[in-house]
């Protein structure tokens, strides 16, 4: 077990008591940081009251404090899973050989590439997720958004730790680029697409996190398997946080499907939206836009970077050691999608540079879990929601330059433009989500749009005063 230095200033279980520059430069990030998150986080109840959870220590049990706090006091820590003295490289050129404690010299651009497109995801979504709290459809909502955010920033320090101590002066320079990069800024945008797009209702935070914090999963499960022990114990910790921000995407579309259901059967009508609801065909091209937006973080189908990831042992398969075959794949081969001659077909690639691509494969099969599960639901309508074909609406890899429908059909640009309104949210779409937000303060009170919760957080009930406003 890792002593964890609770009381300190930064809590951690990396023994910053015991490197004093290094917990200076930390420290002196740390102002930068809060006024960040005055500046860019959430725009409003920053003085108020919010039942959070807080991380606390790493093992099996009682990690996490539940507490009332204000978010500008919320402690964000540094921890790191425990370490395993008997690790060793799972897979590429450096299998079976001990993993690295320090970042090995010919890595060192490659690791801090991963670190900072890593790193800067999570201050990205707070910033985009900014003004949601206005609109909240419940306090429980609201303490769910506030929960994510801050446990975005923390993995925002988990990574700045990273920089600091292993990376130098370059990494401390990257560190501070963290804050100065914005959100769909113009001049200085995120590095990656889905991360510049704006999130302007509930509706779509809750397809966000569902799809988007999804690939956070997939690319934090992949970085653990990493040969540079840092990482991989820094990201098995994120991922333990990451679990609840899905759980709030699947939850949270799955009472707005929930919703749409009750208004269909009680109205008799698949047009719900003058009820104060979304209708059925409204919700799948949300889910449309979240999914193939996210589909481009994994990058494109095949890659030089991510074979060179692989090879060097920096970073994994989703489950590295649960697949059965030789963890270097020097001569393996699998299919990639493409499109030749006008047709949506596919070709053979070797399995190393295709590793974007499994573990997109990875992603798409864990993503219709949760549509079963919402597709229950609407089997009472007779209505189902389908996960769009790969190529649909993609600007990353082999499909950006093509058009296809949701059901992998090429299309001409004519014919795009004739289907589109029928496949994306629309102006008027946006229009009618936008009417619905409304934000709801009264304990356990629900926005007409959304069905209430199963239980509450933490053993709490529902109607628990979640946010003090
Ligand atoms: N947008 O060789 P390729 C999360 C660039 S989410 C813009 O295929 P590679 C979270 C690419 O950088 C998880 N650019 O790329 C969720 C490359 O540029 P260079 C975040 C893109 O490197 C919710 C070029 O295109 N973590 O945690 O194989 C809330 C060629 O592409 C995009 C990670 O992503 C894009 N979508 O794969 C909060 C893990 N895609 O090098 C948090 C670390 C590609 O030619 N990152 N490009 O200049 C990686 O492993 C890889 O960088 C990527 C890209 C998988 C993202």
């Amino acid at each position: 077990m890792t002593d964890v230095d609770i009381d300190s200033s930064i809590p951690n279980n990396v023994d910053l008591a015991g490197d004093r520059r290094l917990r200076r430069a930390l420290e002196s990030w740390r102002p930068r940081f809060i006024e960040w998150w005055k500046g860019l986080g959430p725009v409003a109840f920053q003085d108020n009251d919010v039942y959070l959870r807080t991380a606390i220590a790493v093992g099996q049990e009682g990690w996490a404090n539940f507490d009332y706090i204000k978010m500008p006091d919320y402690r964000w820590g540094i921890f790191l899973a425990d370490r395993d003295a008997d690790r060793r490289v799972g897979f590429g050129d450096h299998r079976g050989e001990s993993v690295w404690q320090e970042v090995p010299g010919e890595y060192r651009a490659d690791l801090r590439r991963l670190v900072v497109v890593q790193g800067d995801t999570e201050p990205a979504s707070v910033e985009q997720q900014r003004a949601l709290c206005l609109t909240a459809p419940s306090l429980y909502d609201l303490r769910n958004l506030f929960q994510v955010n801050v446990e975005e920033g923390r993995h925002l320090w988990a990574m700045v730790y990273l920089l600091h101590r292993y990376f130098g002066r370059d990494g401390r320079e990257e560190a501070d680029e963290m804050l100065e990069r914005h959100a769909g800024d113009g001049d200085n945008p995120r590095i990656l697409g889905a991360f510049n797009e704006p999130t302007p209702d509930w509706l779509s935070f809750f397809f966000f996190t569902y799809f988007t914090d999804r690939d956070g999963k997939f690319q934090l499960a992949s970085l653990r398997e990493s040969g540079f022990d840092p990482l991989s114990r820094t990201c098995d910790f994120m991922l333990k946080e990451e679990a609840y921000h899905m759980f709030v995407g699947a939850t949270g579309v799955g009472r707005v499907v929930q919703r749409t259901v009750e208004l269909m059967q009680e109205h008799d009508t698949d047009d719900v939206g003058p009820y104060g609801g979304v209708d059925v065909a409204t919700l799948q091209r949300y889910l449309n836009l979240h999914y193939s937006v996210s589909l481009d973080l994994f990058g494109a189908e095949t890659s030089t970077n991510a074979a060179n990831y692989y090879a060097a042992g920096l970073k994994g398969r989703f489950q590295e050691a649960a697949r059965d075959d030789d963890h270097r794949l020097l001569d393996a081969a699998r299919t990639v999608p493409c499109v030749t001659n006008g047709r949506v077909t596919a070709r053979e690639a070797p399995a190393l540079a295709a590793l974007n691509e499994t573990l997109r494969d990875d992603y798409v099969a864990d993503c219709r879990k949760g549509l079963d599960r919402w597709n229950r639901m609407l089997a009472d309508v007779d209505r189902e929601l389908v996960l769009p074909h790969v190529g649909f609406h993609r600007s990353v890899g082999e499909f950006a330059s093509h058009r296809l429908s949701p059901d992998g059909r090429l299309l001409s640009e004519d014919q795009w433009s004739a289907g589109v309104s029928a496949w994306l949210p629309t102006d008027e779409d946006r229009t009618h989500v936008e009417s619905l937000m409304v934000g709801v303060h009264e304990p356990g009170r629900m926005a007409g749009w959304i069905a209430a919760p199963a239980t509450g957080v933490h053993q709490k009930p529902v109607d628990y005063e979640y946010v003090r406003v």
